[in-house]
């Protein structure tokens, strides 16, 4: 019998765990558990609710088991660069600061001026986000430097919940490249460099490669699930999980379409260039040590961030229908202005953003959509224009995978710009790529290009060019 994984894809707005296995040469998916996530205030800080998303694994646990579904093993993705410290006894010292606090405000300038931008990409090819671990853990050190004297351990978000359901602590391979503190080349944490930030290097922990097989439950969680398996390592950043599920990677640009928008390549080695540099491209680690080459666009955020400041009166498809009347509006903002980053209110923000750049200002909910959308658009062909320089030729095709090409305005507006072919699937990118290093793992497939030719044959994929109207 083909063996299933579980995949345990959680985003910063949803949660979700789905069984996955082989089924007459095809890959087949089943929701089994779905919960909400969201930024919660803890004293000062922007942080997650980790103890709900513990709970919320271990009720989806009990659903397998409810179910009938009997996994042989369990993955988790997540966000990447968040994380937690442990004292001595493993209990936590840190809440689960989310990366769009503020508290890292003014902190990159810092780390520049003992460590120069420059070696700090060469050495670890990292794009330069003022959320990254490193400006994180240097926020700490600054402003709560018994905390960080203290801690005995580093685990980033999939890397904490592992532990709680194995009681092994490692540090997963493309997760801690997130960090930039791993060096792109040995592939191992830069520790001259953690130690020039004073930061103390004992509590990271080995770097684990996707498709290692971490080890079975803690009996206390078999016994409250009443269900056994082996967590193996999946890429546990959720966007070099999604890249896995792109099915044709040569020769295309993929845009990993959630509440970011990963706009890149995939690359057998890191580029590190000055170009590379001045555009802000990264190098994340993914599975069987490929880079991704990609840029992080502001993505659907801004929209979910109107939809909530409208107070949920209209659901994304009413806001993706009212963007397509006014035909005429063509103000824009920079989405990747910081200030969008977490505003206070984002209509409010983008409004301000087109009177400060003498556009007409955005009135009606339609306007306000339209604006984001087309924004997005101008950052998505301008990173392609950045691409195309770099690597000096032309891309004929934009995958889009992820929730977010459900949009079929978005991806047919992305066709029109660009006059490339837009592919548009698999909509479950993340968690087919989760289940993907897990079958790798339990010799269910062969290698990643098998699994790309099934993932290929086993979901739908939408194709747009360019439209007259365009
Ligand atoms: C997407 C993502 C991006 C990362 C951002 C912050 O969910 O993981 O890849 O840059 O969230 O962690």
């Amino acid at each position: 019998m083909n063996k299933t994984s579980i995949a345990v894809d959680i985003g910063a707005s949803s949660g979700r765990l789905i069984a996955g296995s082989l089924e007459a040469g095809k890959l087949k998916l089943e929701e089994v558990h779905r919960f909400n996530n969201e930024l919660i205030k803890k004293g000062d800080h922007f942080c997650w609710d980790i103890d709900k998303l513990f709970s919320e694994i271990k009720t989806g646990l009990k659903e397998c088991h409810a179910k009938g579904i009997t996994p042989s093993s369990i993955g988790i993705d997540t966000w990447a660069v968040d994380f937690v410290l442990l004292d001595e006894n493993d209990n936590l010292l840190t809440d689960a600061v989310a990366y769009r606090d503020p508290r890292t405000d003014g902190m990159m300038e810092e780390v520049f001026e003992i460590i120069s931008k420059e070696r700090l990409y060469l050495e670890t090819g990292i794009q330069f986000q003022k959320f990254n671990t490193i400006y994180q853990l240097y926020s700490l050190k600054k402003n709560d430097p018994e905390v960080l004297k203290k801690a005995k351990t580093f685990l980033m978000i999939p890397d904490y919940l592992n532990f709680l359901l194995t009681g092994i602590k490692s540090n997963e391979y493309t997760n801690a490249t997130s960090t930039q503190l791993v060096n792109a080349f040995t592939k191992k944490w830069d520790m001259e460099l953690i130690e020039s930030l004073g930061i103390n290097k004992e509590m990271f922990q080995t770097i684990k490669p996707p498709k290692t097989i971490l080890g079975p439950f803690k009996a206390s969680i078999v016994e409250e699930t009443g269900i056994d398996m082996d967590v193996v390592l999946p890429a546990t950043h959720d966007t070099g999980s999604a890249v896995i599920a792109v099915p044709e990677i040569e020769g295309t640009i993929y845009i990993s379409s959630g509440t970011w928008s990963l706009i890149g390549v995939e690359n057998h080695f890191p580029i590190c260039v000055t170009k590379a540099l001045d555009y802000n491209f990264t190098n994340e680690g993914g599975i069987d040590y490929q880079f991704r080459f990609l840029k992080n666009i502001m993505g659907l955020w801004m929209i979910q961030e109107v939809k909530r400041n409208y107070q949920d009166q209209y659901t994304f498809a009413e806001l993706v229908k009212l963007a397509k009347e006014p035909e005429h509006f063509t103000s824009t903002v920079n989405v990747d202005d910081e200030r969008f980053l977490k505003p206070e209110n984002m209509i409010e923000e983008i409004k301000n953003y087109c009177s400060e750049t003498n556009q007409s200002v955005p009135a009606t909910p339609g306007e306000i959509s339209k604006c984001v959308f087309d924004s997005l658009v101008v950052s998505y062909q301008s990173a392609i224009r950045q691409i195309e320089e770099i690597y000096e030729k032309q891309f004929t095709k934009v995958n889009v995978i992820g929730g977010g090409c459900q949009n079929e305005l978005l991806n047919q507006l992305i066709a029109n710009a660009t006059a490339k072919e837009v592919n548009a699937g698999p909509i479950e990118a993340t968690a087919i790529g989760n289940v993907t290093a897990q079958l790798l793992a339990l010799g269910e497939l062969k290698n990643v290009r098998e699994a790309r030719s099934i993932i290929k044959e086993s979901f739908d994929v939408k194709t747009y060019t360019r439209s007259e109207l365009g």
